[in-house]
């Protein structure tokens, strides 16, 4: 892991106020809703929701009604331990999605780790990539979006779904997960990803505990430093229930909106969300009085 020095950190704070308002992927500067739409049978809060193609390209389209300003498509679950899914069948399940939302107003991500849902993804509409894995997990992966030139979100994790949890100790989460982020954006742009198509993730639940993702929210201004915008996904997450005590995963949408707002005024500006409409409204008026 890079060490980060107090130079460059004094550096990350000064260029702090830059950071929300930095155009990517087309986007307006201000707060954007992502909606989630997994494809999925096994996904930790919504899994069989919109498994097929017709209810997931239904849910899409409430969601556009809704306000959502990006649509972010996966066809694998990344929650703790879930079971890894081959390439084609996550093609399978995503493509007719992506084909189908294409060209309806609002830009589309796929949310995938293998560099061939990525391609066929953008081949079919998608416009932006979004990884958990920071393009580490696909050794084709950053060629791939630095030859598409496309906007693609970095997130923090460490290990894979089946074991991050394994490696969620940190002596200073929010430092380490800056330099780790860090230490990304860098491999990213030496395979010829230009930084200003970068956003960057905390990666909330991603090899953290519920503390761990309490002290990252509490610290997420020091990501600014990074030049990025920052995507944060609280949505219906365990620590939501750890933190309301709502333990039904679809009884979180309140909590999810509370902490959604708290990561806004903390510097994200893209929230990926399961509830469009609430969030959307919360954001809205949030935004309204906050300026
Ligand atoms: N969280 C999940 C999946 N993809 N991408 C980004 N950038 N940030 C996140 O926090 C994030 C993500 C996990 O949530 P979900 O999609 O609801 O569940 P599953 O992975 O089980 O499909």
């Amino acid at each position: 892991m890079p060490a980060v020095s107090t130079t460059t950190m004094l550096k990350f704070t000064a260029t702090t106020h830059d950071v929300p308002g930095r155009a990517w992927a087309g986007l307006p500067p201000g707060p954007v809703v992502m909606g989630i739409l997994n494809v999925t049978p096994d996904s930790f809060s919504d899994g069989g929701d919109a498994m097929d193609a017709a209810r997931a390209i239904e849910a899409g389209q409430r969601m556009i009604a809704e306000g959502a300003g990006l649509l972010d498509i996966g066809g694998e679950s990344t929650r703790p331990g879930a079971v890894p899914v081959p390439p084609e069948e996550e093609r399978r399940r995503v493509l007719p999605v992506v084909a189908a939302l294409a060209g309806r107003g609002v830009a589309l991500s796929v949310d995938t780790r293998n560099a061939g849902t990525m391609a066929a993804a953008l081949d079919a509409g998608a416009a932006i990539v979004n990884d958990v894995t920071a393009l580490t997990h696909d050794p084709a992966a950053a060629s791939l979006v630095a030859r598409r030139g496309c906007p693609v979100v970095l997130m923090h994790m460490r290990g894979t779904p089946a074991t991050m949890m394994a490696h969620a100790t940190y002596a200073d989460v929010a430092a380490e997960v800056m330099a780790e982020l860090n230490a990304r954006i860098g491999a990213a742009e030496t395979a010829g990803v230009v930084r200003s198509s970068i956003a960057i993730d905390p990666g909330i639940g991603f090899a953290k505990t519920g503390e761990h993702n309490i002290v990252l929210l509490q610290r997420l201004p020091i990501l600014l430093g990074l030049g990025c915008r920052i995507v944060v996904g609280v949505s219906r997450k365990r620590f939501i229930g750890q933190l309301s005590g709502a333990e039904d995963m679809k009884q979180r949408m309140a909590g999810s909106i509370a902490a959604g707002l708290y990561a806004l005024s903390q510097g994200a500006t893209i929230l990926r969300v399961h509830d469009v409409a609430a969030t959307v409204q919360a954001v809205r008026t949030w935004q309204a009085l906050a300026g």
